[in-house]
């Protein structure tokens, strides 16, 4: 172990995925670019942090077609995917906290695989933070549209195409009861009854207007111990539009500034984080970059409190 009074930066890693292939809108593609314009890395840096961007990964364009055998454009999100998992992995396996700039949603799956089985080889339990208006559990049968944007946590419990739901060699590279989701409020019918048949640990916004937000995290944070990697997958569409417009996928109803401030307070408090996807801001659709201002104001409190509480990382 490091000895205390020489506590090593936590050094993060910035990986860009500037593709929308498992989106119903175009425009997440340029998501990484509008949060490095933002500020992400001077606002990390200034919370102490060693940052390294590592640019952009690249992959097929966006063929814009309609879904084949329920899924759109699978090939193209397999492709992204894998870049994502082999990046995600190489930052894991050298000790650097992987922060992925998306893209669409579907890349959780890429990334998440590649989190669960660093998780697996170092014996270390997984908690998955699933901050989003939609439960992303759909599959091929359930799915109105054919998005994978919509389908990634069924994908990482095992249920997809062979290509996604083995990203990462074994399948279901997550089990249910590692996932807790926050801020749901928008279920396809079909979706609903899956995700009920799973057991997903679900805080939805009703949950969340009767308990607090308060409550909620304390529930989805419950259990988490040293040995324990805490993932959090960042829809931006997780927040209220009327402060969070730039998404492709607007539902009325998130959590307010303040509800999310403490959403991200609360993660920062446990000093568990240990990667973290900001997904599905879409610039096309933003006003003046105040989605990616927002999304890295909340980035800097879910770091800003653990870097003064997290126990230095031992030395690899
Ligand atoms: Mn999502």
């Amino acid at each position: 172990m490091s000895p205390l009074s020489t506590a090593a930066p936590l050094r993060a890693s910035l990986i860009g995925a500037p593709t929308d292939v498992g989106a119903g809108a175009r425009g997440a593609s340029m998501g990484p670019e509008a949060l490095r314009v933002a500020g992400i890395v001077a606002a990390l840096t200034h919370h102490g942090l060693e940052v390294h961007d590592r640019g952009n990964l690249s992959g097929p364009p966006n063929p814009w077609l309609p879904p084949v055998q329920g899924y759109r454009h699978l090939a193209e999100v397999v492709a992204w995917n894998r870049a994502v998992f082999d990046a995600v992995s190489a930052e894991l396996a050298s000790g650097h906290l992987p922060i992925l700039l998306g893209g669409d949603h579907s890349l959780g799956l890429g990334s998440i695989a590649a989190v669960a089985r660093h998780c697996r080889q170092q014996g270390r339990k997984l908690r998955v933070l699933w901050l989003d208006a939609h439960a992303d559990f759909n599959t091929s049968e359930l799915t109105p549209s054919g998005n994978v944007h919509g389908m990634p946590v069924a994908c990482l419990c095992g249920f997809g195409p062979r290509e996604l739901t083995h990203m990462g060699g074994e399948a279901p590279a997550l089990q249910p009861h590692q996932i807790r989701q926050i801020g749901i409020r928008s279920v396809d019918p079909g979706e609903k009854r899956f995700v009920h048949e799973q057991g997903l640990e679900v805080f939805d916004m009703r949950y969340i207007d009767e308990h607090g937000m308060r409550h909620a995290m304390e529930q989805a944070l419950a259990g988490l111990d040293e040995h324990t990697h805490l993932h959090v997958s960042f829809d931006v569409d997780f927040l209220d539009p009327e402060i969070a417009p730039g998404v492709g996928t607007t539902v009325p109803g998130g959590p307010t500034y303040r509800e999310a401030q403490l959403c991200m307070e609360m993660i920062a408090d446990t000093g568990r984080l240990g990667s973290l996807d900001i997904v599905e801001l879409n610039p096309a659709l933003d006003v003046r970059n105040k989605t990616a201002l927002l999304a890295v104001d909340l980035v800097e409190s879910l770091f800003g409190k653990s870097t003064l509480m997290r126990q230095p990382r031992p030395a690899r």
